[in-house]
């Protein structure tokens, strides 16, 4: 019904993020997290506004080709409206006690030009004196490193930019999240890319556990299982550093080191061939899926407060 088509372009999304807070004023609002290299608004949706209440974040499309991790931010957005017209759900309670913030596409630029020109791009697009873009999860603030000759060279696919925060994309969205009081009313942040079917904590910048690592962990894992529960997929739990690899500057991190405690990165579920992308046949199971996980960490965020 409401859903954007299978491989909708920024503006597609953002205009069905505009007819959402039409369907269902007082509920959704768009807002905005500063504006693209090219110009593009970075827009996100508020849902179930309150003054008081606790808040959660998800982000998406950082990875321009990961847009998986963008239908499914789309889907998140979907499924909860949903079981709030039917009131229905047995979570539609905890989900509206949340005031939930989701940017499905914080990378709008690239990820136009993964549709229009160039399948694989990640970055942003950026003008650079050599070659187009910054890696926006190397470009955060917390534990930025240039790294070595290799990701120091501006046509590398991680190359962090010249300083942190260099990126309009960056710096405006987390200006935005530093709006939402981190570690007072935000509570959860989820950053979502693809694909390795993982779920992440920090450090990324750093192999040392960090001071919530145990609680981090039982989390994750519970999340993972109640992934597992709805198509059977198996994640793994841990991290950023030790988990996949390391990755300085990355979103979650500075999250984290910001305040709020509970601050996740899901690497959602792999293609059928490693070589492929995740199809739009796998949208709506993806979905599912990331949806249980997300649920359970918020139940376990109230539980916890
Ligand atoms: O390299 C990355 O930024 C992430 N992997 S990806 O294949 N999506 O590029 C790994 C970094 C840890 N994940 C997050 N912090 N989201
Ligand atoms: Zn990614």
């Amino acid at each position: 019904g409401n859903l954007p088509g299978a491989a909708p372009r920024a503006a597609p999304i953002y205009a069905w993020l505009e007819r959402l807070a039409v369907l269902h004023a007082g509920l959704v609002d768009v807002v905005r997290g500063g504006r693209s290299f090219e110009g593009r608004p970075i827009k996100g949706v508020r849902l179930f506004p309150g003054k008081d209440k606790p808040r959660l974040f998800i982000e998406a499309g950082m990875h321009a080709q990961e847009w998986i991790t963008t239908s499914t931010a789309c889907w998140l957005i979907h499924r909860v409206l949903q079981a709030d017209e039917a009131d229905a759900a047995p979570w539609s309670g905890l989900a509206r006690a949340f005031e939930w913030h989701v940017f499905p596409n914080v990378n709008p630029d690239g990820y136009e030009y993964s549709f229009k020109t160039e399948r694989a791009w990640r970055k942003t697009r950026s003008k650079g004196l050599v070659c187009y873009g910054v890696d926006g999860n190397r470009n955060w603030a917390y534990g930025w490193n240039p790294g070595n000759s290799t990701t120091r060279h501006p046509c590398a696919r991680n190359f962090p930019g010249r300083a942190p925060f260099c990126e309009a994309e960056t710096r405006g969205l987390s200006e935005y999240v530093r709006s939402l009081a981190p570690g007072a009313r935000l509570r959860l942040y989820v950053s979502l890319h693809s694909s390795k079917q993982m779920i992440l904590f920090p450090w990324g910048c750093s192999r040392e556990h960090s001071a919530d690592h145990e609680e981090l962990m039982e989390i994750g894992q519970r999340a993972a299982s109640a992934l597992e529960r709805v198509h059977g997929t198996k994640f793994q739990v841990g991290p950023i550093a030790s988990t996949i690899y390391m990755a300085p500057g990355n979103s979650v991190d500075w999250v984290y080191a910001a305040g709020v405690k509970y601050a996740f990165a899901m690497e959602l579920r792999n293609p059928v061939k490693p070589e492929q992308y995740v199809s739009a046949s796998a949208i709506e199971a993806t979905g599912e899926e990331t949806f249980a996980a997300i649920i359970t960490m918020l139940e376990e965020v109230a539980s916890r407060s």
